[in-house]
């Protein structure tokens, strides 16, 4: 078997796959923290400091809407131990807090009721469990826990396991039992994915924002070492880790980078931020909300460069989302609507070898292009010249990530000119067209792994005042 016939083997679960589609949704970093100021609890807050008083968790999933996010992650137990839900595990939780209601029921209820998909965060990590670090004992105990997240609250798209540091102040370590977590939630929740500490989401190893130019979803299996993974977590709480980028590892799964691997795996990336500085709420902070400029050119990177884009929001302590916060979300989904909404090839032609494609104007996995060749050219005729903003390009993921490098040229002035040339499609590239003028863009596949797919052409006009 060649190399490449090897690496086309890889493809994604259905989980996977449903997951990659979601592409863009939240967090929600709510707990006693956000009533100390603090990022990470130790673990001794009283439940009574947990008073919010005007909370409104519709109007946190309106604002996850408003930006065009389809779901919502919540850190039903952070570092601190304290839950959000009606837990029989222990007493720290929400129920003994002066707000009194199970918090977890009602974010996943408001989830259900405006359609988008609620996900769960169960840090290992718990700083308040007086059992943590005695081996199987407290892994009983995260069981119980995952079992009343994963039973009682409807369906769920993904469990979220924290790498962070996993050793109090008092020194306590703690090995889990990754695997007896992972076969609890495959049973109970067989269409979850387990992300970051799990072998379905690959963590894209910084908290800034940034995503690899080449975010490979076929990597090598020791890619999914969670000892490694947990490492490169947060080991402390450090505001500059946040906004740090690690520049190693760059490139995960080009054909040479998997030339000698023995064992792949599908791991798509995520990349995960907030919107703030912290991921908890602080006063300080409410200046200090990114501008929707910033989060847009993220979003064009993560889920335009074939991951997936996870972005924190911090309620305050009233339990509401700031309207600082508000503001960008909103204008972030309106942009992403404007910039996405009008395929400009849908009145126009798409061509290869002479033949019309009229199925990649339709965004599904059902009827795709394969040619039969390593390369494939393929135009793309508008009715008219157009202020350009983005190309979308999409390969049929089902078969696997074969595209290993590829040119956009636009027709101007009777010469065919070079825009951009990249690696990775995968489950989408959005390429920027920076407001060029042309009514002819050509993609030029010149390397794949035996013969390329795609499913899926849109371009659009720049939409930009
Ligand atoms: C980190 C944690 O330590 C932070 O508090 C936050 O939850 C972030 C998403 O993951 O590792």
């Amino acid at each position: 078997m060649t190399l490449d016939e090897k690496l086309i083997q890889v493809v994604p679960s259905d989980r996977q796959l449903k997951h990659q589609q979601m592409e863009f949704y939240a967090f929600i970093h709510f707990t006693v923290n956000t009533f100390t100021d603090k990022e990470w609890g130790d673990g001794t807050e009283s439940p009574d400091v947990f008073a919010p008083d005007g909370l409104d968790v519709e109007q946190w999933v309106n604002a996850v809407i408003s930006a065009g996010m389809k779901g919502l992650i919540l850190t039903c137990k952070h570092h601190d131990g304290f839950c959000l839900w009606d837990t029989k595990s222990t007493k720290h939780n929400v129920m003994n807090s002066p707000y009194g209601k199970d918090l977890v029921r009602e974010v996943s209820q408001a989830c259900k009721k405006y359609g988008i998909a609620f996900g769960i965060y169960l840090s290992p990590w718990d700083r308040n469990c007086p059992i943590y670090g005695s081996g199987k004992t407290y892994d009983d105990f995260y069981i119980i826990q995952l079992t009343e997240l994963l039973t009682g609250y409807g369906e769920i798209f993904s469990v979220w396991l924290d790498g962070a540091c996993g050793e109090g102040e008092n020194g306590r370590k703690q090995y889990y039992d990754w695997d007896r977590y992972y076969s609890v939630i495959r049973r109970l929740q067989p269409d979850a994915c387990i992300s970051v500490c799990g072998p379905d989401v690959r963590w894209c190893g910084n908290e800034a924002g940034h995503t690899r130019l080449s975010e490979w979803s076929v990597v090598p299996l020791r890619t999914r070492d969670t000892e490694k993974i947990m490492e490169n977590s947060q080991q402390e709480d450090n505001e500059d880790f946040r906004r740090r980028i690690n520049a190693s590892d760059d490139d995960l799964g080009s054909r040479k980078a998997l030339a000698d691997e023995s064992e792949l795996i599908w791991y798509p990336a995520e990349v995960n931020t907030s919107i703030r500085p912290g991921w908890f709420w602080h006063e300080s902070e409410d200046d200090k909300v990114r501008s929707a400029d910033e989060l847009f050119d993220i979003y064009i990177k993560s889920v335009g460069g074939n991951a997936s884009f996870l972005l924190n929001l911090p309620p305050t302590n009233k339990g509401l989302i700031h309207s600082s916060d508000l503001d960008v979300l909103k204008k972030l989904g309106e942009r992403i609507r404007a910039s996405f909404s009008d395929n400009l090839a849908e009145k126009g032609s798409i061509t290869a070898d002479g033949k019309v494609l009229d199925c990649l104007l339709d965004d599904s996995y059902d009827e795709f292009f394969m040619p039969k060749g390593r390369t494939a050219e393929i135009m793309i005729e508008l009715p008219c010249r157009e202020k350009l903003g983005h190309l979308v390009i999409k390969e049929n993921i089902r078969c696997s990530q074969r595209i290993e490098r590829f040119i956009i040229e636009f027709f101007d002035d009777g010469l065919w000119r070079e825009i951009y040339s990249g690696t990775v499609v995968g489950h989408k590239r959005i390429v920027k067209l920076n407001g060029i003028m042309s009514d002819h863009l050509r993609i030029r596949i010149t390397d794949s792994r035996c013969s390329p797919t795609v499913s899926f052409i849109g371009v659009y006009r720049d939409t930009e005042a």
